[in-house]
């Protein structure tokens, strides 16, 4: 066992943080037992869990646009960057890579490096249809959905006497699948982002 005694600022943020990584695998693994508990039907659970994230990811894009200094992606290859090496990073501390394109570019595959949702997962013979981390696909999809997208120039608009810079968002509505799921048997968590279509939205931007 180590010496007790003073530690470093480091060694302390680094512990705190640990403390909080395994909380929050904690807090979903408590959150998913409690649903297979409540629904009874995995695949009901499935399509909660992606609901769920589904609802974190139409909220948390603000956070990440705000905190990542990310500006707008010229294309769907650049999103699909960015968000195996900033989103993955920023939210779930780790990388991931992004492969598997098809000719037009608008399907991948991101192939996570690590999982630390499944850390003290084990699922029994009874969920053998869960998709653990249906969450993160959801939060894909959520937030793909509200963030900028495409660029397309701003141009003036004139509504009444006011002229004002109108800038046009670009909604992304992707399918989010999981294709390999270590805790189903496969070798690695690979999730396929598929571009369905691009809905763009003028200002004032609708509240749905
Ligand atoms: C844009 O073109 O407007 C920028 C696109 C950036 C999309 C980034 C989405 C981040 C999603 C984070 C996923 C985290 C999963 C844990």
């Amino acid at each position: 066992m180590p010496p007790a005694g003073p530690r470093s600022g480091d060694a302390i943020f680094a512990s705190v943080e640990r403390v909080n990584a395994e909380l929050f695998t904690l807090t979903y693994g408590a959150t998913v037992r409690q649903l297979l508990t409540d629904l009874e039907e995995v695949e009901e659970v499935n399509k909660q869990l992606d609901q769920m994230g589904y609802n974190i990811g139409i909220r948390l894009i603000d956070e990440f646009l705000a905190k990542s200094n990310v500006s707008r992606c010229v294309d769907f290859k650049e999103t699909a960057e960015v968000i195996a090496k900033v989103g993955f990073k920023m939210f779930l501390g780790i990388a991931a890579t992004v492969t598997n394109w098809d000719a037009d570019g608008t399907c991948c595959s991101i192939i996570l490096d690590d999982n630390p949702l499944v850390d003290f997962v084990e699922l029994p013979d009874t969920c053998q249809g869960l998709y653990y981390c249906n969450i993160l696909s959801g939060v894909i999809r959520g937030a793909l959905e509200m963030c900028l997208g495409r660029d397309i120039a701003p141009y003036l608009k004139i509504v009444t006497d006011t002229q004002y810079l109108a800038f046009t968002k670009v909604s992304m509505k992707t399918e989010v699948t999981w294709l390999r799921d270590v805790l189903r048997g496969d070798d690695a968590y690979e999730l396929q982002v598929k571009l369905l279509k691009q809905v763009p939205e003028e200002y004032p931007y609708k509240d749905d």
